[in-house]
């Protein structure tokens, strides 16, 4: 496939605009997006089409306010418009034409043992066939872009997995070369739990609705400060990482990613202290990194004019990599051509 980044790998990576997006998502995902973008050719997709697998959760209104957020939010936390490719979902209809004959190809089988699906199954009323069908979509994201690498969070490792083997089952069924990708999972940080339930993973959708459950990248100062010193802890002082109870250790995780410091440094810095201490010195560190997102994003939101342009800007030139990679799949599979015979 053409590139316009000649010699660099080709990243991709996105998040469903549902919810309010985390501290989570910032550092196991958005943050590796941003510290990389120099070093490849990154597209970053903000999956509409992937939010209304639970249509009932997301209303027209507050879909349409939540992707310009999270374009939004993917700018003020670094990601440059002149290095990577920003842009929505739906404004590329391959990615859901690709996602149709990968359904085809993909076993019910594969798509019924999903973690996220079970999970996100359990429970529900009635759940749609586009739930199942989630990982065949996100299958046509990254193989449409032959895509090299993909990071994301811990959570999202067995649906990488999965592309994998959608990719090389299509290969071998068509004789196609679609680029097999490579999961990219930061080795500390890819998995932060929630704060009043560290048994959890933070979640978009639990921390819109219970306070307390996640640093949202948007709350006030106060909030944020209120959620560290709230967030469940235990009735000790064990303040070791490989020692900690899972609520500690959690904080702790945050300390390193957030500071950047090593590990025995941490452990020295709050040995025989109490965990106010910690949280206190978290609640400050959360502070930075996050008081100047809110900034840039106050900024960015009131012109959605410059936004809607750096959308239609990324739309075009995923477009231009997305036609001629879905003509040869077409052809591939069997399809005639309008063009031609
Ligand atoms: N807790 C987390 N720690 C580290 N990385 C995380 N990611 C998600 N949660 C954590 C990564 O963020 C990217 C976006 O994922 P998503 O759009 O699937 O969002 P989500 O937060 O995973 O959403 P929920 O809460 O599970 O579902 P909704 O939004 O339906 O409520 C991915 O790279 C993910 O790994």
């Amino acid at each position: 496939m053409e590139t316009d980044f000649p010699g660099k790998k080709r990243v991709f990576s996105g998040i469903q605009p549902t919810g309010k997006l985390h501290i989570g998502n910032y550092l196991g995902a958005i943050s590796v997006w941003a510290e990389h973008q120099d070093n490849f050719d990154s597209l970053f997709c903000v999956v509409d089409m992937h939010a209304i697998t639970l249509p009932e959760a997301v209303h027209p209104a507050t879909l349409r306010e939540k992707t310009l957020e999270t374009a939004g939010l993917y700018l003020a936390c670094g990601i440059d418009p002149d290095k990577s490719t920003i842009f929505v979902q739906s404004h590329v209809p391959q990615h859901a034409e690709l996602a149709w004959i990968l359904t085809c190809i993909t076993p019910l089988g594969w798509l019924q043992r999903m973690t996220q699906f079970k999970d996100k199954a359990k429970g529900a009323e009635s759940v749609g066939a586009g739930l199942l069908n989630y990982p065949a979509l996100m299958a046509s994201d990254i193989l449409l872009y032959d895509t090299d690498l993909v990071p994301v969070g811990e959570d999202q490792k067995q649906h990488i997995e999965l592309t994998r083997d959608i990719a090389i089952r299509f290969n071998s069924l068509y004789g196609f070369p679609l680029r097999v990708p490579e999961p990219m999972i930061r080795t500390s940080g890819a998995r932060i739990m929630a704060l009043d339930d560290p048994e959890m993973k933070m979640s978009k959708s639990t921390g819109e609705r219970v306070r307390g459950h996640s640093i949202g990248l948007l709350d006030p100062p106060e909030e944020i400060r209120r959620t560290i010193m709230r967030a469940t802890t235990d009735s000790g002082n064990e303040m070791r990482f490989d020692h900690a109870s899972p609520g500690v250790r959690n904080l702790l995780v945050l300390y390193e990613v957030l500071s950047g410091l090593q590990r025995p440094l941490i452990e020295e810095k709050f040995h025989g202290k109490g965990y106010a201490v910690l949280k206190k010195d978290l609640v400050e560190l959360a502070d930075e990194t996050l008081r100047p997102i809110r900034e840039r994003y106050r900024a960015i939101i009131a012109d959605p004019g410059h936004l809607a342009a750096i959308l239609e800007k990324g739309a075009e030139r995923a477009q231009a990599l997305a036609v001629p990679m879905m003509a040869a799949i077409k052809k591939a599979v069997g399809f005639v051509s309008r063009e031609g015979f």
